[in-house]
């Protein structure tokens, strides 16, 4: 089953929204299999962020990503990937179409409260950042023969 790395920014924890966005996720009927709170290193975000050192807006984006404590977690689920970069709407909540958890709940694309992998091998790359094998769940869960309609692996 398909796997991604989801983060609730610094600014997601201080305006007390990790209960509605985690909510979002279960009521869609993602399972989490891993979740942590932690506060990134200038180093981290130099991983994380990799493919965008060196733009303009580089250092803003690390000085935010590093200023307070984020939630990382690894969602499980159909076609997880796409679907949570959907439910977080687009990068510039300026953009991000009502419904979305940057369309209703942020303003700015350097305040932009959530984040989702771009793909499975994103994915990968990011979850090997934040979890071990150990830190991740397997498990099943009943209601999940009421959500797809062919029991998941
Ligand atoms: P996303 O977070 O939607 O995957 P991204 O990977 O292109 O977007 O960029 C990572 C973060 O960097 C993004 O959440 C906010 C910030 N960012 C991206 N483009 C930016 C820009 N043009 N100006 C300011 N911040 C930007
Ligand atoms: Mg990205």
């Amino acid at each position: 089953m398909e796997r991604t790395y989801v983060m609730i920014k610094p600014d997601g924890v201080q305006r007390n929204l990790v209960g509605e966005i985690i909510s979002r996720f279960e009521k869609k009927g993602f399972k989490i299999v891993g979740m942590k709170m932690l506060q990134m290193d200038r180093a981290m975000a130099e991983k994380h962020y990799a493919e965008h050192i060196g733009k303009p807006f580089f250092e803003a984006l690390a000085a935010y990503i590093t200023s307070g404590p984020v939630v990382a977690m690894v969602l499980e689920g159909k076609d997880v990937v796409a679907t949570v970069r959907a439910m977080n709407g687009a990068t510039n909540p300026a953009n991000a179409g009502p419904g979305t958890i940057r369309g209703d709940f942020a303003i700015e694309v350097g305040r932009n409260v959530i984040h989702g992998s771009d793909s499975v091998e994103s994915a990968e790359r990011e979850i090997a950042i934040y979890f071990s094998a150990e830190e991740l769940c397997e498990y099943r869960k009943v209601l999940d023969n009421w959500i797809y309609e062919e029991s998941p692996e």
